[in-house]
């Protein structure tokens, strides 16, 4: 490789995580919490193509978050954020539900994602 071609890889690098970097900070932050037996949020509107990151934290145990119609599942570790990013592209309401069983009362955690057009 010659030192123009380096330049060039190099150049290509830097904008890959520059754009990266900008679409991390444009994204809308959402703040979700979990812990027995509900998320902290029942229901959350976002725009249809609007990037947003959901910024999830277990508050007594580990839980999950699935989002089965846009394929996007985490495992929720106590005392740690997760960051959750997706651009939904295509408007309704889907489910997001916690996917590790964590007692009794588990399969009534879950919330509605609102995609709006
Ligand atoms: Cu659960």
């Amino acid at each position: 490789m010659g030192p123009s071609a380096k330049a060039l890889a190099l150049a290509a690098l830097c904008g890959l995580l520059c754009l990266s970097q900008a679409s991390a900070a444009s994204s809308r932050r959402i703040e979700l919490g979990a812990k027995k037996f509900e998320y902290s949020q029942r229901e959350i509107r976002v725009k249809k193509g609007e990037q947003v990151t959901f910024v999830i934290r277990a508050e007594d145990f580990e839980h999950g978050f699935s989002l089965p119609d846009f394929n996007v599942r985490a495992d929720l570790i106590p005392g740690k954020a997760v960051e959750v990013t997706l651009t939904p592209d295509r408007a309704g309401s889907f489910t997001f539900l916690c996917d590790n069983f964590c007692g009794d009362d588990h399969e009534n955690m879950s919330g509605t994602l609102i995609v709006e057009d």
